[in-house]
């Protein structure tokens, strides 16, 4: 854990006790603040107390009295599509409101600095798609190369649960839109943005105030070196504005789709190959397509953004593309799980937006499509150019009616529950098909969440297996 320092003494509210919260209550305590916790749930409530943290209900009038700030969880809406009641308390009473990622960054330096013989630094991954994929792959190749690290944020593990660095320890952290929106201190070492697309639009008001959250962390944070995917105009305009012009390699581009051939430095994915570019001269090409753990385009365009924040680092490109080979990908993203029959079946049950299922389609051919679920705002039209190499849609979800109806002209099949997908398209599909549950939806209207939707698909798929 990392204990929060700058306010010892002092009475800090906590809103949200899920992993954020939890774990920045205990590190609040460890640095020897006082945590005042609450939550909305009565049942996380119970769970806290458990954990040793009296609720204190800060809903209640007067509850900011003394209070030095306000941390609140990601997944606690403070400006769209309202603010949370207790966050305009804060606001009222005049109370900093912040979060865990900025507690972080005020506290990651150490005394103990002092003695290293290199300082630890801070990677941090943004963007639309790809920011788990990508942090887990740098991550990855810094294993691989024996440097210390450790890997936290939007990936599920709170960024103050981790252990205070080591001599040399590089922090990868992945950052939601949410964390960025609300955080004080960002200052990452080096900082990524993979890519752009809508998603999560209700919470910041539209598209552009979705940028305005991911682009905080590179003009707030000033980040050494900023690695910048190209390939939608907010990326140009991002990777302009944070550069000083010609020949200024603090920032790279990279692009999946174009051979980036300007002044700077430069990393691009074309036809299968990486290539990296620096001050006008070719420096490396890698062969990505037989690296198993990371198929499709898409996943080129991590590779490339994860090549370019290890190369931030000084590791050489022949150590990076080793250890590209035995990255084995993450689950419920492109994930193989059968050859049934000569059929594959591939969990991609993370494509929860247009971009991402649109991303998956592309890298598969002969697609028997599992989609649906719960849309998010934005329509599905953006899917409707991908659709030339699927078969048929087998649609889940409450509203699975609603979602065939936007496809178009595709062969659709109502199926509404998992099983029922499964089963049909398993049945239906020939050799060299592809089942790819890739929903384009969020999961919320049958599970808890993404991960036991593809659990579920996994489970289905080995019912088939076992005959
Ligand atoms: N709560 C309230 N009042 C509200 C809403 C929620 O009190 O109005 C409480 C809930 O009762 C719950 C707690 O807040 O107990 C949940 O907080 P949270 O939703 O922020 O969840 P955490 O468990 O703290 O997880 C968060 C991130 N969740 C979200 O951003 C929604 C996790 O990302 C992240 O891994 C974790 O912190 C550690 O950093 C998840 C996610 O879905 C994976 N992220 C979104 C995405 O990837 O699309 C952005
Ligand atoms: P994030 O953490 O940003 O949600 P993930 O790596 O978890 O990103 O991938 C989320 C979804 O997006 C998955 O469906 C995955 O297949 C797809 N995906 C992965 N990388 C990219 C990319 N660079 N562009 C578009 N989609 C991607």
């Amino acid at each position: 854990m990392i204990p929060v320092q700058g306010y010892s003494g002092a009475k800090v509210a906590v809103l949200g006790l899920g992993r954020s919260g939890l774990s920045a209550a205990k590190a609040l305590r460890e640095g020897g603040a006082d945590p005042l916790v609450w939550d909305d749930s009565a049942e996380t409530r119970a769970r806290a107390e458990a954990a040793g943290f009296a609720p204190h209900d800060l809903s209640k009038q007067g509850a900011f009295e003394d209070v030095a700030a306000l941390i609140v969880s990601p997944g606690i809406p403070h400006l769209y599509p309202a603010p949370n009641k207790v966050i305009a308390a804060a606001w009222a009473a005049g109370v900093p409101v912040d979060n865990d990622i900025s507690l972080f960054f005020q506290s990651f330096a150490t005394r103990d600095w002092e003695s290293f013989d290199q300082m630890p630094k801070v990677i941090a991954v943004t963007g639309s798609n790809g920011k788990s994929t990508t942090s887990a792959l740098i991550h990855h190749i810094l294993q691989e190369v024996k440097r210390p690290t450790q890997l936290a944020g939007n990936i599920g593990r709170g960024v103050l649960d981790i252990e205070p660095a080591i001599d040399g320890e590089v922090v990868v952290l992945e950052l939601s839109s949410y964390q960025t929106d609300l955080a004080r201190n960002l200052t990452p070492d080096v900082a990524v943005f993979t890519n752009l697309s809508p998603d999560h639009l209700d919470r910041h008001g539209g598209f552009g105030g979705y940028f305005a959250a991911k682009r905080r962390l590179f003009a707030e944070g000033g980040p050494d070196r900023a690695v910048i995917g190209v390939d939608e105009p907010e990326g140009q305009y991002l990777a302009n504005q944070l550069s000083g012009g010609n020949g200024d390699d603090r920032v790279i581009q990279i692009s999946s789709r174009t051979k980036l051939s300007g002044p700077g430095w430069n990393v691009f994915a074309k036809k299968g190959f990486l290539a990296e570019w620096r001050k006008g001269r070719q420096v490396a090409n890698i062969d990505l397509r037989a690296v198993p753990g990371l198929p499709g385009a898409h996943n080129h365009q991590n590779a490339c953004a994860a090549y370019a924040a290890c190369r931030t680092l000084g590791l050489a490109p022949r150590v990076i593309e080793k250890a590209f080979h035995s990255f084995g990908g993450l689950p419920h993203r492109s994930q193989r799980l059968a050859e049934i029959g000569g059929v594959s079946y591939v969990n991609d049950s993370k494509a929860t937006n247009v971009d991402s299922a649109a991303k998956a389609l592309q890298a598969f051919k002969n697609v028997r499509w599992i989609c649906g679920g719960l849309e998010k705002e934005g329509g599905l039209d953006g899917l409707l150019p991908h659709l030339g190499d699927v078969k048929k849609a087998y649609v889940i979800g409450r509203e699975a009616q609603a979602f065939a109806l936007q496809l178009g002209d595709l062969p659709c099949e109502i199926c509404t529950s998992m099983d029922v997908a499964v089963a049909k398209a398993a049945e239906e599909a020939e050799s060299g098909d592809t089942v790819l549950l890739a929903p384009a939806a969020a999961s919320f209207d049958q599970y808890d969440s993404f991960e036991k939707r593809g659990e579920d698909f996994a489970a289905q798929v080995a019912r088939i297996s076992a005959g």
